[in-house]
Protein backbone atom coordinates (compact mmCIF):
# COMPACT_ATOMS: atom_id res chain seq x y z
CA UNK A 1 0.00 0.00 0.00
CA UNK A 2 1.56 3.11 -1.53
CA UNK A 3 1.53 5.08 1.94
CA UNK A 4 4.33 8.28 2.95
CA UNK A 5 6.75 6.99 5.17
CA UNK A 6 6.01 9.74 7.67
CA UNK A 7 2.32 9.17 7.65
CA UNK A 8 3.31 5.31 8.89
CA UNK A 9 6.08 6.63 11.35
CA UNK A 10 2.72 8.42 12.52
CA UNK A 11 0.38 5.92 12.86
CA UNK A 12 3.20 3.20 14.13
CA UNK A 13 3.52 6.13 17.11
CA UNK A 14 0.32 6.46 18.15
CA UNK A 15 -0.44 5.16 21.42
CA UNK A 16 -4.87 5.20 21.06
CA UNK A 17 -6.44 4.15 17.65
CA UNK A 18 -9.84 5.05 17.39
CA UNK A 19 -11.73 3.16 14.87
CA UNK A 20 -14.66 4.58 13.61
CA UNK A 21 -17.07 2.60 11.29
CA UNK A 22 -20.46 3.03 9.28
CA UNK A 23 -22.41 0.73 6.84
CA UNK A 24 -19.49 0.09 4.24
CA UNK A 25 -17.62 -1.69 6.41
CA UNK A 26 -20.02 -4.49 6.44
CA UNK A 27 -20.56 -3.75 2.60
CA UNK A 28 -18.65 -6.76 1.61
CA UNK A 29 -20.17 -8.72 3.89
CA UNK A 30 -23.29 -8.65 1.97
CA UNK A 31 -24.99 -6.12 4.16
CA UNK A 32 -26.82 -3.44 2.13
CA UNK A 33 -25.74 0.01 3.46
CA UNK A 34 -28.02 2.44 4.87
CA UNK A 35 -28.55 4.81 2.32
CA UNK A 36 -28.20 2.10 -0.59
CA UNK A 37 -32.00 2.08 -2.03
CA UNK A 38 -34.69 -0.21 0.05
CA UNK A 39 -35.50 -2.80 -1.98
CA UNK A 40 -38.57 -5.22 -1.85
CA UNK A 41 -41.71 -4.44 -0.17
CA UNK A 42 -39.52 -1.25 1.32
CA UNK A 43 -38.50 0.25 -2.18
CA UNK A 44 -40.49 3.18 -2.07
CA UNK A 45 -39.60 4.16 1.90
CA UNK A 46 -36.31 6.39 2.99
CA UNK A 47 -34.55 4.25 5.55
CA UNK A 48 -34.54 7.70 7.04
CA UNK A 49 -38.30 8.21 7.36
CA UNK A 50 -38.70 3.98 8.45
CA UNK A 51 -36.14 3.77 11.51
CA UNK A 52 -38.05 6.95 13.17
CA UNK A 53 -40.98 6.14 16.21
CA UNK A 54 -43.09 7.73 14.45
CA UNK A 55 -43.03 4.82 11.51
CA UNK A 56 -43.04 1.74 14.33
CA UNK A 57 -46.33 4.02 16.08
CA UNK A 58 -47.43 4.42 12.33
CA UNK A 59 -47.47 0.79 11.57
CA UNK A 60 -44.94 -1.42 13.77
CA UNK A 61 -45.16 -4.74 11.03
CA UNK A 62 -43.80 -2.45 8.21
CA UNK A 63 -41.24 -1.46 10.21
CA UNK A 64 -40.89 -4.90 12.37
CA UNK A 65 -40.64 -6.70 9.17
CA UNK A 66 -38.04 -4.44 7.54
CA UNK A 67 -35.74 -5.49 10.71
CA UNK A 68 -36.77 -9.10 10.84
CA UNK A 69 -35.23 -9.05 6.90
CA UNK A 70 -32.00 -7.09 7.74
CA UNK A 71 -31.43 -9.32 11.21
CA UNK A 72 -32.13 -12.19 8.62
CA UNK A 73 -29.26 -10.63 6.44
CA UNK A 74 -26.72 -10.20 9.18
CA UNK A 75 -27.42 -13.58 10.50
CA UNK A 76 -26.69 -15.33 7.31
CA UNK A 77 -23.61 -13.01 6.37
CA UNK A 78 -19.99 -13.22 7.35
CA UNK A 79 -17.19 -10.87 9.02
CA UNK A 80 -15.33 -9.36 6.25
CA UNK A 81 -11.16 -8.81 5.90
CA UNK A 82 -12.27 -5.16 6.98
CA UNK A 83 -13.65 -6.70 10.65
CA UNK A 84 -11.17 -8.99 10.92
CA UNK A 85 -8.17 -6.29 10.45
CA UNK A 86 -9.83 -4.23 12.51
CA UNK A 87 -10.44 -6.87 14.99
CA UNK A 88 -6.65 -7.99 14.71
CA UNK A 89 -5.55 -4.46 15.93
CA UNK A 90 -6.60 -5.39 19.21
CA UNK A 91 -2.83 -6.67 19.99
CA UNK A 92 -0.89 -4.42 18.35
CA UNK A 93 -1.44 -1.07 19.15
CA UNK A 94 -0.86 0.16 22.55
CA UNK A 95 -4.66 1.16 23.36
CA UNK A 96 -7.86 0.77 20.65
CA UNK A 97 -11.45 1.75 20.80
CA UNK A 98 -13.87 1.26 18.17
CA UNK A 99 -16.70 2.97 17.64
CA UNK A 100 -19.61 1.87 15.40
CA UNK A 101 -22.87 3.48 13.95
CA UNK A 102 -23.67 0.06 12.71
CA UNK A 103 -26.23 -2.05 14.21
CA UNK A 104 -25.05 -5.36 13.41
CA UNK A 105 -22.48 -7.57 15.44
CA UNK A 106 -19.68 -8.41 12.60
CA UNK A 107 -17.25 -6.34 14.86
CA UNK A 108 -17.54 -8.53 17.64
CA UNK A 109 -18.07 -11.64 15.48
CA UNK A 110 -14.59 -10.69 13.89
CA UNK A 111 -13.10 -10.79 17.26
CA UNK A 112 -13.76 -7.44 18.05
CA UNK A 113 -14.09 -6.57 22.05
CA UNK A 114 -15.85 -3.43 23.92
CA UNK A 115 -17.25 -2.23 20.93
CA UNK A 116 -18.85 1.28 21.63
CA UNK A 117 -22.13 0.83 19.76
CA UNK A 118 -23.66 4.44 18.97
CA UNK A 119 -26.91 3.39 17.28
CA UNK A 120 -27.58 0.61 19.31
CA UNK A 121 -27.41 -3.41 18.27
CA UNK A 122 -30.38 -5.11 15.91
CA UNK A 123 -30.08 -8.47 18.46
CA UNK A 124 -31.08 -6.61 21.65
CA UNK A 125 -35.09 -6.30 21.14
CA UNK A 126 -36.80 -4.25 23.86
CA UNK A 127 -40.03 -3.62 24.87
CA UNK A 128 -42.09 0.12 23.42
CA UNK A 129 -43.70 -0.16 26.44
CA UNK A 130 -41.74 -0.87 29.94
CA UNK A 131 -38.52 -1.00 28.13
CA UNK A 132 -37.57 -4.73 29.79
CA UNK A 133 -35.25 -6.31 27.11
CA UNK A 134 -36.89 -8.23 24.72
CA UNK A 135 -35.74 -11.77 23.31
CA UNK A 136 -35.77 -13.54 19.36
CA UNK A 137 -36.25 -16.73 18.95
CA UNK A 138 -33.34 -18.97 17.98
CA UNK A 139 -31.87 -19.44 14.50
CA UNK A 140 -32.37 -17.21 11.80
CA UNK A 141 -36.10 -16.04 10.96
CA UNK A 142 -36.93 -17.18 7.52
CA UNK A 143 -37.89 -14.15 5.92
CA UNK A 144 -38.67 -14.16 2.08
CA UNK A 145 -36.36 -11.81 -0.52
CA UNK A 146 -38.19 -8.47 0.03
CA UNK A 147 -39.20 -9.45 3.42
CA UNK A 148 -42.93 -8.84 4.53
CA UNK A 149 -44.75 -7.07 7.15
CA UNK A 150 -44.53 -8.48 10.73
CA UNK A 151 -46.25 -8.09 13.65
CA UNK A 152 -43.75 -7.34 16.56
CA UNK A 153 -44.02 -10.42 18.96
CA UNK A 154 -45.46 -8.76 22.78
CA UNK A 155 -43.25 -8.66 25.78
CA UNK A 156 -43.71 -11.15 28.57
CA UNK A 157 -44.07 -8.60 31.57
CA UNK A 158 -46.49 -5.96 30.35
CA UNK A 159 -47.89 -7.20 26.69
CA UNK A 160 -46.37 -4.29 25.20
CA UNK A 161 -44.97 -4.41 21.70
CA UNK A 162 -41.18 -5.37 21.31
CA UNK A 163 -39.15 -3.07 19.85
CA UNK A 164 -35.61 -2.94 17.86
CA UNK A 165 -32.87 -2.17 19.95
CA UNK A 166 -31.67 0.43 17.88
CA UNK A 167 -31.53 3.91 17.98
CA UNK A 168 -34.18 6.11 15.19
CA UNK A 169 -33.67 9.52 14.53
CA UNK A 170 -34.88 11.83 17.17
CA UNK A 171 -33.40 9.42 19.75
CA UNK A 172 -30.86 10.20 22.00
CA UNK A 173 -28.02 8.14 21.95
CA UNK A 174 -27.33 5.65 24.45
CA UNK A 175 -25.31 8.54 27.23
CA UNK A 176 -22.89 5.81 28.39
CA UNK A 177 -21.51 4.95 24.46
CA UNK A 178 -21.26 8.46 23.25
CA UNK A 179 -19.69 9.67 26.13
CA UNK A 180 -17.00 7.06 25.92
CA UNK A 181 -17.06 7.68 22.57
CA UNK A 182 -15.82 11.29 22.74
CA UNK A 183 -13.47 10.71 25.55
CA UNK A 184 -11.91 8.31 22.77
CA UNK A 185 -12.03 11.02 20.13
CA UNK A 186 -10.54 13.58 22.57
CA UNK A 187 -7.44 11.46 23.43
CA UNK A 188 -6.59 9.03 20.65
CA UNK A 189 -3.45 9.93 18.47
CA UNK A 190 -4.92 8.26 15.25
CA UNK A 191 -8.60 7.77 14.08
CA UNK A 192 -9.50 5.78 10.84
CA UNK A 193 -12.90 6.53 9.78
CA UNK A 194 -13.89 3.76 7.49
CA UNK A 195 -16.97 3.03 5.64
CA UNK A 196 -19.38 6.13 6.43
CA UNK A 197 -21.13 8.87 4.89
CA UNK A 198 -20.53 11.08 7.88
CA UNK A 199 -24.04 12.59 7.62
CA UNK A 200 -25.75 11.57 10.73
CA UNK A 201 -24.66 13.66 13.28
CA UNK A 202 -23.89 13.61 16.49
CA UNK A 203 -21.79 10.23 15.23
CA UNK A 204 -20.11 12.35 12.72
CA UNK A 205 -18.88 14.93 14.84
CA UNK A 206 -16.34 12.43 16.17
CA UNK A 207 -14.21 12.84 13.10
CA UNK A 208 -14.04 16.20 13.42
CA UNK A 209 -13.10 16.21 17.07
CA UNK A 210 -9.96 13.82 16.34
CA UNK A 211 -9.24 16.69 13.57
CA UNK A 212 -9.50 19.47 15.66
CA UNK A 213 -7.09 17.76 18.94
CA UNK A 214 -4.17 17.27 15.24
CA UNK A 215 -5.18 13.13 15.61
CA UNK A 216 -3.56 11.61 12.25
CA UNK A 217 -7.30 11.47 10.47
CA UNK A 218 -7.36 7.99 7.37
CA UNK A 219 -10.75 7.97 5.68
CA UNK A 220 -11.57 4.47 3.86
CA UNK A 221 -14.02 4.98 1.53
CA UNK A 222 -14.70 4.28 -2.46
CA UNK A 223 -16.70 7.68 -2.99
CA UNK A 224 -16.42 11.07 -1.96
CA UNK A 225 -17.56 12.48 1.47
CA UNK A 226 -17.48 15.99 2.91
CA UNK A 227 -14.46 15.15 4.81
CA UNK A 228 -12.11 14.50 1.69
CA UNK A 229 -9.94 17.47 2.39
CA UNK A 230 -10.48 17.53 5.94
CA UNK A 231 -8.91 14.48 6.52
CA UNK A 232 -5.08 13.50 6.47
CA UNK A 233 -5.04 10.75 4.39
CA UNK A 234 -7.92 9.46 1.87
CA UNK A 235 -7.94 5.78 1.32
CA UNK A 236 -10.19 5.32 -1.40
CA UNK A 237 -11.19 1.99 -2.17
CA UNK A 238 -13.50 -0.66 -0.38
CA UNK A 239 -12.59 -1.59 2.89
CA UNK A 240 -12.60 -4.99 2.55
CA UNK A 241 -9.40 -4.33 0.72
CA UNK A 242 -7.64 -1.21 2.02
CA UNK A 243 -8.30 -2.09 6.00
CA UNK A 244 -6.11 -5.27 5.52
CA UNK A 245 -3.61 -3.59 4.00
CA UNK A 246 -3.22 -0.79 5.98
CA UNK A 247 -2.93 -2.90 8.96
CA UNK A 248 -0.08 -4.87 7.30
CA UNK A 249 1.40 -1.73 6.31
CA UNK A 250 1.73 -0.03 9.30
CA UNK A 251 1.51 -3.03 12.21
CA UNK A 252 2.93 -5.62 10.00
CA UNK A 253 1.37 -9.13 8.54
CA UNK A 254 -2.54 -10.27 9.65
C1 LIG B 1 -30.11 12.86 17.91
C2 LIG B 1 -29.99 2.94 13.64
C3 LIG B 1 -30.50 14.31 19.72
C4 LIG B 1 -31.25 2.59 12.96
C5 LIG B 1 -29.29 5.10 12.78
C6 LIG B 1 -34.37 16.79 13.48
C7 LIG B 1 -34.89 16.21 14.64
C8 LIG B 1 -34.13 15.35 15.42
C9 LIG B 1 -32.83 15.07 15.07
C10 LIG B 1 -32.34 15.64 13.90
C11 LIG B 1 -33.08 16.50 13.12
N1 LIG B 1 -32.30 16.88 12.05
C12 LIG B 1 -31.09 16.28 12.15
C13 LIG B 1 -31.11 15.55 13.27
C14 LIG B 1 -30.06 14.76 13.77
C15 LIG B 1 -30.25 13.35 13.22
C16 LIG B 1 -29.45 13.29 11.92
O1 LIG B 1 -28.25 13.28 11.97
N2 LIG B 1 -30.14 13.28 10.77
C17 LIG B 1 -29.38 13.26 9.53
C18 LIG B 1 -30.02 12.33 8.53
C19 LIG B 1 -29.26 14.69 9.02
N3 LIG B 1 -29.68 12.48 14.22
C20 LIG B 1 -30.46 11.91 15.14
O2 LIG B 1 -31.67 11.98 15.16
C21 LIG B 1 -29.70 11.19 16.24
N4 LIG B 1 -30.20 11.59 17.52
O3 LIG B 1 -29.71 13.77 17.22
O4 LIG B 1 -30.54 13.01 19.21
C22 LIG B 1 -31.83 14.90 19.42
C23 LIG B 1 -32.96 14.21 19.83
C24 LIG B 1 -34.19 14.80 19.59
C25 LIG B 1 -34.28 16.04 18.94
C26 LIG B 1 -33.12 16.69 18.51
C27 LIG B 1 -31.89 16.11 18.73
C28 LIG B 1 -29.90 9.69 16.12
C29 LIG B 1 -29.25 9.20 14.85
C30 LIG B 1 -29.26 7.68 14.84
C31 LIG B 1 -30.15 7.18 13.72
N5 LIG B 1 -30.05 5.73 13.63
N6 LIG B 1 -29.20 3.78 12.76
C32 LIG B 1 -31.04 1.60 11.84
O5 LIG B 1 -29.89 1.28 11.51
O6 LIG B 1 -32.05 1.19 11.27
S1 LIG B 1 -28.31 6.01 11.73
C33 LIG B 1 -27.92 5.15 10.32
O7 LIG B 1 -27.04 6.02 9.60
C34 LIG B 1 -27.13 3.87 10.51
O8 LIG B 1 -26.77 3.60 11.83
C35 LIG B 1 -25.84 4.18 9.76
O9 LIG B 1 -24.76 3.51 10.25
C36 LIG B 1 -25.76 5.63 10.03
C37 LIG B 1 -24.76 6.42 9.33
O10 LIG B 1 -24.82 6.09 7.99
P1 LIG B 1 -23.52 5.34 7.39
O11 LIG B 1 -23.09 4.30 8.34
O12 LIG B 1 -22.53 6.36 7.02
O13 LIG B 1 -24.15 4.61 6.17
P2 LIG B 1 -24.45 5.26 4.75
O14 LIG B 1 -25.28 4.27 4.01
O15 LIG B 1 -24.95 6.66 4.93
O16 LIG B 1 -23.02 5.39 4.06
C38 LIG B 1 -22.28 4.23 3.80
C39 LIG B 1 -20.92 4.71 3.36
O17 LIG B 1 -20.13 3.55 3.09
C40 LIG B 1 -20.95 5.54 2.08
O18 LIG B 1 -20.13 6.68 2.25
C41 LIG B 1 -20.35 4.61 1.03
O19 LIG B 1 -19.59 5.32 0.06
C42 LIG B 1 -19.45 3.76 1.88
N7 LIG B 1 -19.17 2.42 1.33
C43 LIG B 1 -19.94 1.67 0.50
N8 LIG B 1 -19.30 0.50 0.25
C44 LIG B 1 -18.14 0.52 0.94
C45 LIG B 1 -18.06 1.74 1.63
N9 LIG B 1 -17.02 2.07 2.42
C46 LIG B 1 -16.01 1.18 2.51
N10 LIG B 1 -16.02 -0.02 1.89
C47 LIG B 1 -17.07 -0.38 1.10
N11 LIG B 1 -17.06 -1.58 0.49
ZN1 LIG C 1 -43.03 -4.53 28.55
Amino acid sequence: MDIEERLVRRLRRARHVLVFTGAGVSAESGIPTFRDALTGLWENFDAEALATPEAFARDPAMVWGWYEWRRANVLRAQPNPAHLAIAALEGRVPRLTVVTQNVDDLHERAGSHNVLHLHGRMDRPFCAVCRRPGAYPPGIPDEPEGGRPLEPPLCIHCGGRLRPGVVWFGEMLPEAEWDAAIAAAESCDAFLCIGTSSVVQPAASLTTMAIRRGAITIQVNPNPTDLDHSVSLNLSGPAGVIVPALVDRVWGEI
